[in-house]
């Protein structure tokens, strides 16, 4: 852990600790429909709600409160006033459906929940026992903001331990049932002090914007913790696809993005209309940044996209490069503060060249609340990130594919990252998603699936006209004996690709 006081409470921090060295005038959270909150007006938005669940709501410190809605001020707001409460919000995607929100309020021990009046049904379907659910922005009597009507303006915020628990977010990984982490405040305000800090940098006049939701840490951590430590302001966009980001970019002046590698590729799709322009620093991360995309994006807007690789179980970004440090096609060095290295599957550490598991520690830890997988995730102070990845000679970290995701093929091991970003190099795919497939002569072979730009003919044609390009690229073996084409790949509610899904023929 980085050194720092003892007491921490991260909701303070990032309000009341910037209003005090920057002033509360200046604004801090947009909407698409002209809102516009200052410093001064979120915190005392956020004062009254932590009034409402410290009195009427009977939410004790300690107490776990799930906050499920899309990504808008309000939710922000929620989030900021259980931290000053001292309670753990246990951050949810709207996307959720019943059965997953039962498990994991089981999981979690939820026994309280705000949630955007919108959003309800599926909460209420979830009949989770004993949950009290209080709606925001809609107008009923018992709505948050009634509630909040006549509170006192400020609250005296609950005296948390540095390492008394902030959040529990969760993760269902790529399968299997959703594992809870846990996070403490210090470590809330580690990941801007380190990847945001020292790697993003960004100004108090920035304007943050991105598609991660707030149920998903890369969301919270680049559009609320980020902007807030440093006094500048996000646009919170309850729709945040590529399709919705660009207008937004040009309208609001957005110059930080956060976003993933498919929807730059998106964005680059579309014409050339300048509308990129007010951007500053761009992020990509939640999965492999293709060196073709990094080089498309740097000639369309002239920046230099910073990658990284991150985690829910270590919060944020923990790998990346900005700036003259940047090599496209590698991940980057470790973030001020981690350390990285390859090791083999008994946590023995591999020479540089040689692909291996990724092994990382630093500031913040994976803590799995009640699940035997933490002894598959942390070995020997390590956390085993699930990735296998190459360090260079020159101590950059090169991405490979998750460890799961190698094909054996008639004795080869094909990374199918690999083959899907030859793939990326047609203008004409936008996405892929490249697995094995099992083969009574080879073990498996690789089959690709494709989404193909909008027009162009699904057919055998195309489908040969790819494998001739991605034979200009790679070793025959690694190309593609089948290219499947398909309107959407299956993702996981955080966007991530399920290639186990087509593996075993279970698509989206
Ligand atoms: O890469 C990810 O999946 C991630 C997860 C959590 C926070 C940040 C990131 C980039």
């Amino acid at each position: 852990p980085l050194p720092g006081p003892d007491r921490i409470n991260c909701g303070v921090e990032l309000l009341d600790g910037t209003i005090a060295r920057l002033g509360g005038d200046r604004p801090a959270l947009r909407a698409a429909d002209g809102t516009v909150w200052s410093y001064d007006e979120l915190r005392e938005r956020v004062d009254r709600t932590a009034h409402v669940l410290s009195g009427p709501l009977g939410v004790t410190p300690g107490e776990r409160v799930l906050l499920r809605g899309p990504t808008s001020p309000g939710l922000a707001a929620c989030w900021l006033a259980v931290m000053k409460a001292g309670a753990v919000a246990v951050t949810v995607l709207d996307r959720h459906r019943p059965p997953e929100l039962a498990a994991i309020c089981e999981i979690a021990a939820v026994r309280h929940a705000l949630c955007d009046a919108r959003s309800l049904a599926d909460l209420e379907a979830a009949g989770v026992p004993g949950l009290r659910i209080t709606p925001y922005g809609g107008d009923t009597p018992r709505d948050l903001l009634r509630l909040t009507r006549g509170r006192p303006t400020v609250y005296p915020a609950v005296d948390t331990a540095a390492d008394d628990v902030a959040l529990i977010a969760f993760t269902s990984g790529t399968t299997g049932r959703p594992k809870g982490c846990l996070h403490f405040h210090r470590d809330v305000l580690a990941v801007a002090d380190t990847f945001a800090a020292q790697v993003l940098r960004p100004e108090p006049d920035d304007l943050f914007a991105g598609s991660a939701p707030l149920g998903f840490t890369f969301g919270l951590g680049g559009l609320v913790v980020f902007p807030l430590r440093v006094g500048a302001a996000a646009l919170l966009l309850e729709r945040a696809g590529p399709r919705q980001l660009l207008p937004a970019i040009a309208a609001h002046r957005v110059s930080v993005l956060l976003t993933a590698p498919t929807a730059y590729r998106v964005m680059l799709s579309g014409p050339d209309d300048g509308g990129l322009g007010p951007l500053r620093r761009c992020v990509s991360a939640g999965e492999n940044l293709p060196a073709d995309t990094w080089h498309g994006w740097r000639e369309r807007t002239g920046i230099r996209i910073i990658n990284g690789i991150g985690a829910t179980e270590l919060l944020h970004i923990f790998i990346s490069a900005a700036d003259d440090a940047i090599r496209p096609g590698t991940t980057g060095v470790p973030v001020p503060g981690w350390q990285a290295r390859i090791v083999d599957g008994q946590g023995r550490p591999l020479p540089d060249g040689m692909p291996g598991l990724l092994a990382v520690r630093g500031p913040v830890g994976c803590r799995y609340l009640d699940d035997p997988r933490q002894r598959e995730y942390v070995r020997d102070g390590w956390n085993i990130t699930g990735d296998t990845y190459v360090r260079e000679s020159d101590g950059y970290f090169r991405y490979v594919a998750r460890a799961d995701d190698m094909i054996v093929s008639a004795g080869y091991n094909i990374a199918g990252p690999e083959v899907e970003e030859a793939l990326l190099c047609d203008p004409d795919v936008v996405e892929a998603a490249v697995v094995g497939r099992p083969d009574p002569l080879r073990g498996q072979i690789v089959v690709a699936h494709v989404v193909l730009r909008e027009g162009v003919p699904a057919g055998e044609a195309t489908a040969e006209a790819l494998m001739v390009a991605v034979r200009r690229r790679l070793s025959p073996y690694k190309c593609p004996r089948e290219i499947v084409f398909t309107r959407e790949l299956p993702r996981t509610p955080t966007g991530k690709l399920q290639r186990f899904r087509l593996r075993t023929g279970r698509p989206a």
